[in-house]
Formats: structure tokens, sequence, C-alpha cells
């Protein structure tokens, strides 16, 4: 099987090197860094670790993440595909939990839920704890999924993935990818995931008061956009 991971990184030459080094421990084809205008180094950083590092200057988790599929997509697609934060914050060695199933055949999508698995202590703060509880509450009203956590670590099949037209190039983008998936009666899964504090760097959304305001703001737009538009 061909997994690919795609990690979206700005500001990450703290630890992408020791995560990109333990992703590639796993059976991984391929880890795609999506360097999103940092100005640490973590391009050639994550590079010289083993990655393929391409670029996205546009700002945003979403806009990183979208390069990182069409880099997929122009090299001739993969099996699975895998989505992890760039600060170390989750575990490489539990990729497995997410893939078994997908390898299995008994799901489309397999989120990695911390609320289901471990959240280390301070690793996040009440509101991000939740935001998360409420828009996966909303979810499962709204479109009837049974859902605890909005994961960023998540594995996808390439099939399914290359066909969702992501619009959400912000913070709504793991929100707007689960959603599509439940509107699809897509087979989502949900596995324990550890989460732990990030190992170097500085917090871009949930430990910062403008990326908690703007976050909530985004995914709670696209947890209601999608009970009215079909795409
Ligand atoms: N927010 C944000 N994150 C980005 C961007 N580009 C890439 N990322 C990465 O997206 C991942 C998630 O961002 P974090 O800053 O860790 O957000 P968080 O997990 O809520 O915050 P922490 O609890 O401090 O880790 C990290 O790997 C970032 O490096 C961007 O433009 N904005
Ligand atoms: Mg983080």
């Amino acid at each position: 099987m061909h997994v690919t991971v795609i990690i979206p990184a700005l500001n990450e030459a703290g630890c992408i090197a020791d995560l990109v080094r333990a992703v590639l421990a796993q059976p991984v084809a391929e880890v795609i860094v999506v360097d999103n205008s940092s100005t640490d180094g973590t391009g050639p950083v994550a590079q010289a670790a083993g990655a393929r590092v391409i670029s996205e200057s546009r700002r945003g988790y979403g806009f990183a993440c979208a390069a990182g599929v069409a880099a997929v997509a122009a090299s001739g697609g993969c099996d699975y595909v895998v989505f992890m934060d760039g600060d170390y914050s989750f575990l490489p060695q539990e990729m497995a939990r997410l893939l078994a199933p997908l390898a299995a055949g008994q799901a489309d999508m397999v989120v990695g839920s911390r609320e289901r698995g471990y959240i280390a202590p301070g690793s996040m703060p009440p509101p991000q704890r939740f935001g998360n509880w409420l828009v996966s509450r909303l979810m499962g009203s709204l479109y009837g999924l049974a859902i605890t956590d909005l994961g960023p670590y998540r594995a996808i099949t390439w099939q399914m993935l290359s066909t969702l037209t992501m619009r959400e190039m912000t913070y709504g983008w793991t929100t707007e990818m689960i959603i599509k998936m439940a509107r699809r009666r897509a087979r989502i899964i949900e596995v324990p995931v550890s989460y732990h504090t990030r190992r170097a760097g500085q917090s871009k959304v949930s430990g910062t008061v403008r990326g908690t305001v703007l976050a909530a703001y985004h995914i709670l737009g696209v947890t209601f956009r999608y009970m009215r538009s079909g795409s």
C-alpha cells in the first residue's frame, strides 16, 4: 500500500526533522512537508531529514494541506493520505491505528480522536477542547455523524480525497473534509490517538486568542454551511 503523509508546517524547524524521521520509520512511501512561508528554515531542515518539501506562500492551514494534495495528484496519486501536524503533537508510531481500517477495507476515512485517546496535560486549552466537543456534537445532529473530535491526525483514501472539492483554505479545512465525507455517506471510523504539547516553536491556533477566535468563526461557519448547500 502506498501511503503519503502530508504535514503542513509554519515555522516548525525546532521539531520537523525529528518528526519527519519518525514518520519515515513507519511503512510510508513519502512524507510531504508543505512549508507555508516559514522564516525559520523549516523547509530545508525537513528536506535534509528526508521529506519532499513543497512551498505554499498563501498563509493558511487549508492552503498548505491543499498544496500537499495537489502535489500528490501531480505525481499520480497514492492509496492513502495521512494528515498530521508539524509540531510533533501526534505520534507517528500510532499511524498504524489510522491505516489499519483503510487497509482492511472497513473505512474510507479514519479520524484520530484525542477524546477517545489521551490528551496530555496542557496540550489542549479548554476553549479548543470545548469547541471540538461542541462541533462534534453539532455534526452528530446535523449530519448524523458520531465523532468526538475534529482530528487533524487523519487518514483517508486517495480515491475519496481526490474527488472532494475543498473550499476552506484556512481553519475550516478539517471540518469541511469531515462534513463532506459524512454527506457522501462515506464510512468514517474514529480511533483513539494521543495528543501532546508541541515539542518546539510557537502555537498558531489554539495557543493564541486570535487563532482561537478565528478558528471558532471559520469552523462554526463551515459546520452550518453544508446544511443548505450541496457541495
Ligand atoms: N495556523 C496555521 N498553521 C499552519 C499554517 N501553515 C501550516 N500550519 C501548521 O498547522 C499545524 C497546526 O497548527 P498549530 O500551531 O500546531 O495549532 P494548534 O495545534 O492548535 O496549536 P498548539 O496547541 O500550540 O500546537 C502546525 O503543524 C502548523 O505548523 C498556517 O498558515 N496557519
Ligand atoms: Mg499544534
